[in-house]
């Protein structure tokens, strides 16, 4: 287990306003989530049975949250009609190890497998999931939906006394890698290296791959990858997976539709500002010719040689 004083906060950095992120290891947090963060990677102990949920903010965790809880609890799907997706699969850092955050709803009575998230980077953790033996599974999204969807997100989280987050700083700061968990780009490629390292520890699936016609057939790679496969005749089981979890069903549950506060260490925002448009592509809306242009040249700077669809 790693030593709390390997990840101390090194410096400090401005990315909306003057709202502060700080860093630890090259990768920047939001100072209510350091505590947490840091609580993580002292005493984090996962069983090598859990299966723990990666992503970079804004990439999909909700929806997969979704999907790993129906796959691997199948006889629970009615559960994700009553509660939303963050309290059946909490965070680690804003939620199973911070303190004072609102309680989550354990797994069904026997369950041998504990699904959990997080936003950490493979940098950081990536050691104590290969001591523990624990699958990971990572959703990854085209950088310019990702930095789209966070900068709507941002902006309904503001407090009143806050400004904007303007469109071209949040561009600016994206590409500077200065975002809660950022930089992006040496998230991803963390989670990617570990994978292509580790392919039976670690799966790689897009946002993209998964909003295809086949999402079935994602739908089934990845629960064979949990060790719980479908079999021919299961085809209405996954169907019934797909279609529970999907933006349109999911989104229109009452609990979704909340106006009341998801609670996020003391970051609050309401419901249902988690489900927004779930669009691929729909940055061109929003970033012009400027913007895409430079973060295609970065993106093909960073990916190009690694196998990851956005570097082309
Ligand atoms: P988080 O980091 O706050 O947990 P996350 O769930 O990773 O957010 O991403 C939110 C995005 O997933 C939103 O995308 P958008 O802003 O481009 O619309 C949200 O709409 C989308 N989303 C939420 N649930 C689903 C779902 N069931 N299927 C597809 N996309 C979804």
């Amino acid at each position: 287990m790693e030593n709390q004083d390997s990840f101390s906060v090194v410096e400090e950095g401005k990315w909306w306003g003057s709202k502060q992120l700080q860093q630890i290891n090259g990768f920047w947090f939001m100072p209510l989530v350091v505590p947490g963060v840091q609580r993580v990677l002292a005493e984090f102990n996962p069983n090598p049975n859990d299966v723990i949920l990666a992503s970079f903010p804004k990439t999909g965790t909700t929806w997969l949250k979704s999907l790993l809880y129906s796959i691997i609890y199948p006889s629970c799907l009615d559960s994700l009609a009553k509660h939303n997706p963050h309290d059946l699969v909490p965070f680690l850092e804003m939620r199973v190890f911070s303190e004072g955050s609102p309680p989550y709803i354990m797994p069904p009575p026997n369950a041998k497998t504990n699904i959990f998230s997080t936003h950490i980077p493979y940098q950081l953790l990536g050691k104590t999931f290969e001591s523990s033996g624990c699958r990971v599974v990572y959703v990854a999204r085209n950088p310019k939906d990702t930095l789209n969807s966070l900068w709507h997100f941002v902006n309904k989280w503001k407090v009143a006394e806050e400004g904007e987050w303007g469109l071209e700083e949040a561009v600016e700061k994206f590409c500077q890698g200065i975002v809660p968990f950022g930089s992006y780009y040496d998230h991803v490629l963390g989670y990617k290296m570990a994978s292509l390292k580790n392919p039976n520890k670690v799966f790689f699936i897009t946002y993209e791959d998964l909003k295809s016609d086949d999402t079935k057939t994602h739908v089934k790679r990845l629960a064979e990858f949990l060790g719980c496969p479908f079999g021919e005749e299961d085809n209405d089981k996954v169907e019934e997976i797909v279609r529970s979890c999907s933006f349109e069903v999911l989104s229109n549950h009452d609990v979704n539709k909340s106006e009341d506060s998801h609670t996020v260490g003391t970051m609050t925002i309401a419901t249902k500002a988690l489900f927004r448009e779930a669009i691929v592509g729909d940055h061109k809306k929003y970033l012009n010719d400027e913007s895409i242009k430079r973060i295609d040249a970065l993106t093909k700077e960073k990916f190009h040689n690694f196998g990851i669809a956005y570097g082309v």
